[in-house]
C-alpha cells in the first residue's frame, strides 16, 4: 500500500471560495501534503484525465466543467490514504454524502461535486504523476 492519494479541488469549489477551508480540512484530518499546485486543465488534458469515462453519457459535460476554471491538484499522504480520503469526501452525489463530509458541505451537484479523490492505489499513482514530476513530490 502506498498510503498516498491524489485529489483535485474542482472549479465549482474554487469559484465558490472554498479552497482554503478544504485544504485546512485535509490537514486537520491528518493528511500530509506531498505535492500541491493551482493549475487549469485544457479540454484535451481533462479528456485525457477522465478517459476511463469516455463512453459514459456525462463525459462531455464532465470535461467541459473540469476545464472551466482553475483547480488545485494535490498528492496527500496518510495511512490507508485512498479509503480514508474517500470517506472524508463522501459519496459522488452530494445529496447522498454523509453529514460532515467535504462533498456534503461544499458540493453543489453530482456533476459539480467540489473534489476528486482517487479510487485505488494504482490510480492514485497514475493521477499524481499526471500532474507532478518526481521533483515536485516530497
Ligand atoms: P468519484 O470517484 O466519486 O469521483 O466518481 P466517478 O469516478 O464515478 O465519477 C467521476 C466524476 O464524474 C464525478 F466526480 C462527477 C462526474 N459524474 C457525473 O457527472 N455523473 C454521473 O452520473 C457520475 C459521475
Amino acid at each position: 500500500m502506498s498510503n498516498r492519494t491524489f485529489t483535485m479541488i474542482k472549479p465549482d469549489a474554487m469559484r465558490n471560495g472554498h479552497a482554503g477551508a478544504i485544504i485546512d480540512r485535509f490537514i486537520k484530518e491528518g493528511f500530509r501534503i506531498v505535492a500541491l499546485k493551482q493549475t487549469k486543465l485544457s479540454t484535451e488534458k481533462a479528456g485525457e484525465f477522465y478517459a476511463v469515462h469516455k463512453e459514459r453519457p456525462f463525459y462531455g459535460e464532465l470535461v467541459e466543467f473540469m476545464s472551466s476554471g482553475v483547480i488545485i491538484a494535490a498528492i496527500l499522504e496518510k495511512e490507508n490514504a485512498v479509503a480514508a480520503f474517500r470517506e472524508l469526501i463522501g459519496a459522488t452525489n452530494p445529496a447522498q454524502a454523509a453529514e460532515g463530509t467535504i462533498r456534503k458541505m461544499y458540493a453543489t451537484s453530482l456533476g459539480e461535486n467540489a473534489v476528486h479523490g482517487s479510487d485505488s492505489d494504482e490510480n492514485a499513482k497514475i493521477e499524481g504523476d499526471f500532474f507532478f514530476s518526481g521533483l515536485e513530490q516530497f
